[in-house]
């Protein structure tokens, strides 16, 4: 093992799902940087996937796999033969899963089932040691707890209240994961995490939304009246808080992750245009092109997360602040503009309006 987070030595094979995506990403790219595991990336490479943040590495295999798809599912597994297994891939736009709910349940509910019926029959056919270490990580998010009012904070014991078709297939996975957990005795633990923001996320979530208006010279479009609050968490932040649980999580418990990030979208947006306005300064202020658009459907007004279980219990901590973490995304997507153009190309994503009825 190299320096970093250090798995028991028996954690040599690791599969990632949803390892061509904006999280799955950065999760793969710092398991083959700080351990000596092959990493295995079963995704199906769908529109928001890209593999270049990866690149060539010796100890990286793609198996491209859609999980809606059993029994490619359970001979990707048979292939990976993993030690342990972080499941990251479903479909993740909240816009996208109100015009087109369908995928939604598809990926993230038949393809959690799919593969968590092949990593049962892998985990129970394992030998001594490596059964006794495996785990399951699934990794979910703060919107299966539904919507916050002014106060309060989403916590392991919220009740779950999921509203989108995209929380509601979120959640129905967690319901999946607890229920292999209690009825066939599957070593998971799960993380539920807030919004996560970095460099190389698909630009159709809001922060490369605005960047890429802004320097466009576009409209930034603001939904209802920009009051909605995000817990904003850097990625890497996210990651770190993965490797810690995998090490150390207990197993069957959840973990809430959140970024002491609070902030309304309307401040998110201001934040963005101020650092703008030094880094590329324009005629006009870049505030001056927020316009206000109709709502999201069923729009949740609050996310907030109350970390204090994987603090106190695993030591983690967010290493960003949202100054820091968003002055550096904004730095590489002023960079890497053809990138952003390329993967939009290639999914038919022109910066259009999303999920509006
Ligand atoms: P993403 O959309 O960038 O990537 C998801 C990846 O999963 C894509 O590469 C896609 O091709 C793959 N995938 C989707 N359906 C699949 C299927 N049926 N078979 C195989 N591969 C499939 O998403 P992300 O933002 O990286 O999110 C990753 C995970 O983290 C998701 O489970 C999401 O719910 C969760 N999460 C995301 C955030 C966030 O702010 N982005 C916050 C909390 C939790
Ligand atoms: O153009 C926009 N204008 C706007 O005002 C977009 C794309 C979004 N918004 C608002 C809607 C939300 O209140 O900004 C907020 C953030 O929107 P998204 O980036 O789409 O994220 P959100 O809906 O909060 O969900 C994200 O965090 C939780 C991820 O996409 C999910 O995968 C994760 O589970």
């Amino acid at each position: 093992m190299q320096e970093g987070f250090v798995f028991s030595p028996v954690i040599n094979r690791i599969l990632v799902t949803g390892g061509a995506g904006f999280i799955g990403g950065a999760l793969v790219r710092r398991l083959l940087r700080e351990t000596d595991a092959m990493v295995f990336n079963l995704d199906k490479l769908g529109y928001a996937s890209d593999l270049s943040s990866i690149g060539e590495h010796p100890r990286h295999q793609l198996l491209k796999v859609d999980l809606v798809n059993a029994e490619a599912t359970a001979a990707a597994i048979q292939q990976a033969d993993p030690d342990l297994v972080f499941h990251l891939a479903a479909e993740s736009h909240v816009d996208r899963s109100i015009s087109g709910p369908g995928a939604f349940i598809e990926s993230n509910v038949q393809g959690t089932f799919n593969l968590l019926q092949a990593a049962r029959n892998h985990w129970e056919q394992l030998p001594g040691e490596r059964k006794q270490q495996f785990r399951f990580q699934h990794i979910s998010t703060d919107e299966v707890f539904g919507s916050l009012g002014p106060t309060g904070r989403f916590s392991e014991t919220t009740p779950y209240d999921p509203r989108s078709p995209y929380s509601a297939s979120k959640a129905a996975s967690d319901h999946l994961v607890r229920a292999w957990h209690h009825t066939y005795g599957m070593p998971v633990v799960l993380t539920n995490c807030s919004n996560n923001y970095g460099p190389w996320q698909f630009p159709e979530k809001l922060i490369p939304v605005v960047i890429l208006k802004a320097v466009a010279g576009e409209s930034i479009p603001l939904y209802g009246d920009g009051q909605n609050v995000r817990d904003w968490l850097f990625v890497e932040d996210h990651v770190d808080a993965l490797l810690l649980v995998a090490q150390k999580g207990q197993i069957g418990e959840s973990y809430c992750v959140g970024g002491f990030g609070e902030r309304s979208n309307k401040e998110v947006v201001l934040e963005i245009c101020n650092l703008l306005d030094q880094y590329r300064p324009s005629d006009a202020p870049y505030f001056a092109l927020v316009t206000p658009v109709g709502d999201r459907p069923g729009h949740d007004r609050r996310y907030a997360i109350d970390s204090s279980r994987i603090s106190s219990d695993l030591g983690w901590q967010p290493k960003h602040s949202f100054a820091n973490g968003i002055a550096a995304t904004l730095r590489w997507y002023l960079d890497n503009l053809a990138w952003c153009d390329r993967v939009c190309k290639q999914a038919g994503y022109f910066g259009n309006r999303l999920g509006a009825i």
